[in-house]
């Protein structure tokens, strides 16, 4: 069936760039998200996150009238799901925004359809909304009753783009496509066809699942790695960023960068999600997390000990987002770390974060300056994020200690 609207659920990271990019080659677009401020914003031709190009490109299918944000979804000839998968305090998936998701769009499907779920899921997402999609629609046929026949196509197709290339990696990345059945698989494979330049490789549901896991799991270890090398070298008192560029001269060797800690809501999420389905067997993999995790708590420790030596300790922390050039602040251990500070009271805490107007609600504590007035006033500078704008710091004339967790000045 040639698939001529599309409505995206979820118009966040990743689901604005989808539906933006699927408009921009003449698919309707309709977007739907719960955030009626953000269905406001859109439709005014307006963004509410900051990705590079992406306000130009929804500005102009908003104009051509090829994209349209409502909070009440419509009929379409195709769904795409992208909403977030958080976990639970209990480190286990929860899928209440793919099942709310479900419930909206149930009551508009129709026989023909095609549905498919792009957020990072635990393995057997897919098929749980195909199962409530049939719970709610019963006069309907899904491929988990009646396979190849069924009136509604599902399939999983994680997104794999990353944050600050998103609109370049929606179209030259290749994609993993999960249908429920190959004809599911290939319904998905010619929407996606319509602005992906990579390759677009079919497999079943679980195995996509699985796949975007597996990538955010390998990077995850390999940074723990680099992370657990850095704890060693420093109490070995050997530079770890020169280590590593030796160790990677091996043609065989490719360690990743140590840093503050591990953030963002992929793979500092996404790992768990392997973890929770087989908790035995993930011993790896959970330890990698657990690793990360705790690098923000070794960062503080040593801004501790640095401040023990001043009588009135001024801490400048460089960086708040979870990495280096975007305003992304969710699960950045930059936050964790400064929040920290706060709460231990060591000392003064100053910001300089060059992507954000504001500091969040919960480091109202700490003072918010330009890097210039910060260097001036304090005692210990701690490097949290290499933004670009750092490099250059003037630190030649900062007498007090720099505790540099990125490895940007040396
Ligand atoms: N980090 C390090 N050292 C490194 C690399 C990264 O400490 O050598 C830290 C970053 O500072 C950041 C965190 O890891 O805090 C994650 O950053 P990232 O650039 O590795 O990844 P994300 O979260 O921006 O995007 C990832 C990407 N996955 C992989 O590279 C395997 C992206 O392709 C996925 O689409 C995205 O997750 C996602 O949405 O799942």
């Amino acid at each position: 069936m040639k698939i001529e609207s599309l409505s995206v659920i979820g118009l966040g990271y990743i689901g604005l760039p989808t539906a933006a990019t699927f408009a921009s080659r003449g698919l309707k677009v309709i977007g739907v998200d719960v955030n009626q401020s953000a269905v406001n914003t859109i439709n005014s031709g307006g963004v509410h996150i900051i990705e590079p190009d992406l306000d130009i490109v929804v500005r102009s299918v908003v104009q051509s009238g090829n994209l349209r944000a409502t909070t009440i979804p419509e009929q379409a000839d195709a769904f795409i799901v992208a909403v977030p998968t958080p976990f639970k305090e209990d480190k286990q998936p929860d899928l209440r925004y793919i099942q709310a998701a479900s419930m909206a769009i149930a009551p508009v499907l129709q026989k023909g359809n095609l549905v498919i779920l792009e957020s990072t899921s635990p393995v057997g997402a897919t098929e749980q909304m195909a199962a409530w999609l049939a719970e709610a629609r019963p006069d309907l046929t899904f491929p988990q009753q009646v396979g190849e026949g069924a009136d509604i196509r599902v399939a999983h197709c994680p997104e794999r783009v990353l944050p600050g290339k998103v609109l370049v990696e929606l179209v030259n990345n290749d994609r993993v496509i999960g249908g429920m059945t190959p004809k599911c698989s290939q319904a998905a494979v010619d929407l996606y066809k319509l602005f992906v330049k990579g390759e677009c490789v079919v497999t079943n549901a679980r195995t996509a699942e699985m796949c975007k896991l597996t990538e955010n799991s390998f990077r995850d270890v390999n940074i723990a790695f680099a992370n657990e090398l850095s704890i060693i070298c420093d109490k070995l008192d050997i530079n770890v960023w020169e280590l590593i560029k030796l160790a990677n001269r091996h043609p065989r060797v490719n360690i990743l960068q140590p840093g503050p800690g591990v953030g963002g809501h992929c793979i500092a999420v996404d790992p768990w999600f392997i973890v929770a389905s087989a908790p035995d067997d993930a011993k790896l993999i959970s330890t990698a997390r657990e690793v990360n995790d705790r690098k923000p708590d070794w960062v503080v420790e040593k801004v501790r000990l640095a401040a023990k030596v001043h009588a009135n300790p001024v801490i400048a922390c460089l960086g708040l987002s979870f990495k280096a050039d975007i305003d992304d602040l969710r699960e950045s251990p930059a936050m964790e770390i400064v929040h920290d500070l706060l709460e231990e009271r060591i000392g003064q805490v100053l910001v300089v974060e060059p992507n954000i107007s504001r500091l969040p609600l919960n480091l109202e504590g700490a003072v918010m300056l330009a890097m210039d007035d910060a260097l001036q006033q304090a005692n210990i500078v701690v490097l949290l994020v290499d933004h670009s704008s750092f490099k250059d710091a003037k630190l030649l004339s900062f007498g007090g200690t720099v505790i540099d967790t990125r490895g940007m000045w040396q």
